[in-house]
Formats: structure tokens, sequence, C-alpha cells
């Protein structure tokens, strides 16, 4: 099957996305109607966080999942943000959420206490953190900067950014994707599928996984060919990382392609691009920074020379 070919019937075969007309509905409304304020030609960039799950059953009670815990997506999304762009956040359900880092891990019962006329109040030691959460993402959202999409499956996830991709269209070299989400590479397509919980009792059990098709091709040549294009490259391994993430610079004809190694992905990534490999670390003298600080900046300012160059 050639490659056209596995991608139709990837769609075809794919259980329909639920509401994917009024997901439709809600990013032609951010992405078209700009508030007064923001201005004409406005970037916007399409950020995936989290991992991709592949369901075994159709009635699905065990799934295949992908390490992802949305980190690196989260902080990404506020980082652009800052920089003037609006945000597709496209994450998994259940991961990090922009603006809340500073949050305890499970913010309702750790943040929230009963006061004496059994009202609830904020603790006094999580107020600022509380406040600075709320404050910005209610500012990211009624601001028109921040759209927050979830999926949970391949076939929700793939389903999506397809409509987000057709939907950025039209923004031409102003949109971005920055693909950091961690995508499954093996399924089980639905038709296929037991419809049932599997049982135990049939003994051990025996599956073929297909492999997911490449959509990154066909993100680049066929749904939104003008877009800027970052994809990420995760590996256990340093010694085959450079060189993976050459290939896939190469192959999917992406601008650039971040590679990052599973045990150090917070301290140091490396950008590769067609002029060659830039290292990006954290800065070690602020406990609190973030590699995606510039990770951001770098990407943001040759996204503006990709813009540039059109007018040349
Ligand atoms: C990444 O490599 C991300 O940087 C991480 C971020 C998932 C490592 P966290 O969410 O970690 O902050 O915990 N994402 C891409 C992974 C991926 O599946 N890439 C595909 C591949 O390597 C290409 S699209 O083949």
């Amino acid at each position: 099957m050639d490659s056209a070919t596995q991608i139709d019937s990837f769609f075809e075969s794919a259980p329909p996305l639920k509401d994917s007309s009024k997901i439709t509905d809600k990013l032609n409304q951010f992405i078209h109607f700009d508030s007064p304020s923001s201005g004409k030609g406005r970037r916007v960039v399409c950020v995936t966080s989290g991992g991709t799950t592949v369901p075994l059953e159709q009635r699905c009670v065990r799934y295949i999942d992908n390490f992802s815990s949305g980190h690196r997506g989260a902080a990404s999304t506020e980082y652009f943000i800052k920089a003037g762009y609006k945000v597709i956040f496209l994450y998994r359900r259940g991961t990090f959420q922009p603006y809340c880092s500073s949050l305890p891990e499970d913010p309702l019962l750790e943040c929230f206490e009963l006061a004496d006329d059994s009202d609830f109040q904020v603790r006094r030691s999580h107020s600022e953190a509380v406040k600075g959460a709320v404050t910005n993402h209610h500012a990211a959202v009624a601001g028109g900067l921040l759209l927050k999409l979830p999926f949970t499956s391949i076939f929700e996830y793939l389903q999506m950014l397809r409509i987000i991709a057709l939907s950025m269209r039209s923004l031409e070299r102003h949109a971005m994707f920055y693909l950091a989400a961690a995508v499954s590479d093996f399924y089980v397509p639905w038709k296929s599928m037991a419809e049932h919980k599997i049982q135990s009792a049939s003994g051990p059990l025996d599956m073929r996984l297909m492999q997911v098709p490449k959509m990154l091709s066909v993100l680049r040549t066929e749904w939104t060919p003008m877009a800027f294009c970052i994809s990420f490259k995760l590996e256990t391994d340093s010694k085959i990382l450079l060189e993976k993430a050459n290939t896939a610079l190469k192959k999917y004809k992406m601008h650039s392609v971040v590679a990052n190694e599973l045990l150090t992905r917070k301290e140091e990534v490396t950008v590769v691009t067609e002029t060659g490999n830039i290292s990006v670390c954290r800065d070690k003298t602020r406990p609190e920074s973030e590699v995606e600080d510039p990770l951001v900046e770098l990407l943001v300012k040759r996204h503006s020379t990709y813009i540039k160059d059109a007018s040349t």
C-alpha cells in the first residue's frame, strides 16, 4: 500500500470524531476573528502535547500509551503567548496545562479549605499560585489567545490535527506547527479491533499492530503547505538521536526537528536544521528556568525570518 492509500484508509476506518463540526466552528472563530487590539496578521501556532493512546478494544478497557507528561507543550504554550502568538493547544486529557505549573498535584483538594462559615476559601500558602494561574489563564482565553482542544486516542489526535491544519491553511506563512505530542507508531485498525473486552481465558494475546501512516508529509505537502513546521524526535539512545532527527528533517521536509533524549529533555535539546544543529540549554544559574524559554525564542526568530523571506 502506498502512503496516500494508507492515510486514506486510516481516516476512512477511524471511528468518527465526536463534535467535529463544533470543533471546526470554534477553530474558525478563534483563528479568523481577531480582537480589535490584536491587529491583522497575527501568528497562530498549533502546539500538540501529551501522548496518544492506541485502544485494543472498541469498548476500550485496555490501551497502549505513549509517554509524555505534557510539560513541554504546556510551558511552550505560555512562551508562545508571551511572544504574541495565538495558540491552539491540542492536548491529551489529564496532562499538564498552561499556567498551572506552580499549583500542587491535586489543586482542588490542596488549594482550598472550608472557612468558618462553611464557604470555600483559598489556603493562604497557595493563594499566589492560584491567583497567578487563574488570572493568566483567564487573560489568555478571554483575550482570544488560547484555544484548548483535548484528545485521547490516536484516532482523535490525527483527525483533530487534520481539521486544525485545514483551518490554518489560509494563514499561509503566519501559521506554525510545534508538534511536541508523543504520537503512537503502531495501532489496531478500528475494523479489525475486538468489540468487547478481550478475555484472558482465551490464552496468551497475539495481536498484529499496523504502522500509523506518517502524517507529517501530508501536513507539509497538502494540509498546510506554507506553514512553518517543527517536529520533535525522542530517543532513549543518544547515539542514534541526531541521525534520526536529521532523517526526519529531510524525509518530512520539516523546517526544524527538535531532538531530545528522555532523561535530559528538561535540560537540553538540539534544534536540527538544514544549515546545522543548534544546542539549546536551560539557564542553570536560575533554578526556575525552563529549556522551553530559549527554545521558543529561537523558533520565533526563525519563524520571523521565514515570514520575511516570502516578501523579498
Ligand atoms: C517529544 O519529543 C517531547 O519533547 C517529549 C516531552 C514528549 C519528550 P514531556 O511531555 O516530554 O514534557 O514529558 N515529543 C515527540 C515525541 C514523538 O513521538 N516524536 C515522533 C518520533 O520520535 C515524531 S512525531 O518518532
